[in-house]
């Protein structure tokens, strides 16, 4: 069995105890004021700002196996979020982790998406400064979420570099704080499915890419591994890629990266916590090097899953029947 096979072979397993599973919280659970409630039954009210002015930001660590992976580096991404939004966690750091994992418990599902969201709560910021506007925070546990399938990884997707819609700018909306602002994507979304691909890469209108609708975008050129520094949102699955980099001895460019070095690559994949690594075999309808998953974007992949046992990156969750 291949190393992709040794992952998603027991994974598929554990999705399937899933869906037989007789716990109300077994499809999702949210937090929601204090309350947990299965995912399909939450509700949020409608005169939030996060809904009525997308005035919030968010954040998105996963389970994987039974185990948090790097669940206190999205908490970090997520207080620097909020301090950047002038947004204050309405409870403690501790009180947060800690129902984040009873939440993933009370579920048992043992590979989850798991998502908090601080929200500006009820006043408009017109008339209120911000420290005297009690923020509203939402948590979500459900299965996990795969930006790219698994039966997709094995062969690698199809990608567009858009033509109709850049990336926001950084001076409009600031992208290292992760947000749900999502025009720019859903527009690249439909010129993807328009242009018979998948997944769309966002320019900066400069001449750069940025990154995708959901993941931090890698390429690797003569062996050398070259990532936008600007004008995307420093991915959690981006810095264990940069990890997994030094340790394979591979180097890293947190640089420009001209679209022109997209379309000359060896090797391309996409990142994110919701599906790993993605590989994109084929670019603007023209295959990606070899038109085949790349043997570094292959190593890298296998590294990332072996981390996630790894004590260093994960921790066990307490389920109660374990
Ligand atoms: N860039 C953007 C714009 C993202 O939304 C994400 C994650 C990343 C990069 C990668 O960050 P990280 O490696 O820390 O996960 N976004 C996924 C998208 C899921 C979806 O629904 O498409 C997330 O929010 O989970």
């Amino acid at each position: 069995m291949s190393f992709m096979e040794a992952v998603f072979a027991p994974y598929a397993e554990r999705a399937a105890e899933l869906t037989s599973s007789a716990n109300p919280f077994a499809q999702g659970i949210a937090w929601i004021e204090g309350a947990f409630v299965p995912l399909a039954q939450a509700r949020i009210p409608l005169l939030d700002q996060g809904f009525l002015h997308s005035d919030l930001t968010y954040d998105v660590p996963a389970v994987w196996n039974g185990r948090f992976f790097r669940l206190d580096d999205h908490m970090d991404r997520l207080e620097a979020s909020c301090e950047k939004m002038r947004l204050k966690l309405p409870i403690s750091r501790e009180d947060m982790r800690a129902t984040l994992i009873e939440m993933v418990a009370r579920s048992g599902i043992r590979d989850a998406y798991v998502e908090m969201i601080v929200t500006r709560g009820l006043k408009f910021v017109r008339g209120h400064k911000p420290e005297d506007i009690v923020n509203s925070l939402y948590m979500l546990v459900m299965p996990y979420v795969w930006v790219m399938s698994p039966e997709l990884q094995r062969v690698g997707g199809s990608a567009i570099i858009t033509r109709t819609v850049r990336r926001v700018p950084p001076g409009a909306i600031d992208p290292t704080v992760k947000n749900l602002q999502w025009g720019d994507f859903v527009r690249g979304l439909f010129e993807a499915q328009d242009r018979d691909a998948i997944y769309p890469i966002l320019p900066d209108g400069d001449g750069n890419i940025t990154e995708g609708s959901g993941f931090n975008v890698v390429l690797i050129k003569d062996g050398v591994l070259y990532t936008p520094e600007r004008g995307v949102l420093e991915g959690v699955t981006r810095k264990t890629v940069f990890e997994i980099a030094r340790k394979q001895g591979i180097e890293v460019r947190l640089e420009h990266v001209p679209v022109d070095l997209a379309y000359r690559c060896d090797e391309l994949f996409f990142c994110t916590t919701a599906g790993g690594i993605m590989p994109i075999t084929r670019l603007d309808d023209q295959p990606v090097g070899g038109g085949q998953v790349g043997p570094m974007t292959r190593r890298i992949w296998e590294e990332y899953w072996s981390l996630h046992d790894d004590p260093a990156y994960s921790f066990a969750v307490p389920y109660p029947d374990s």
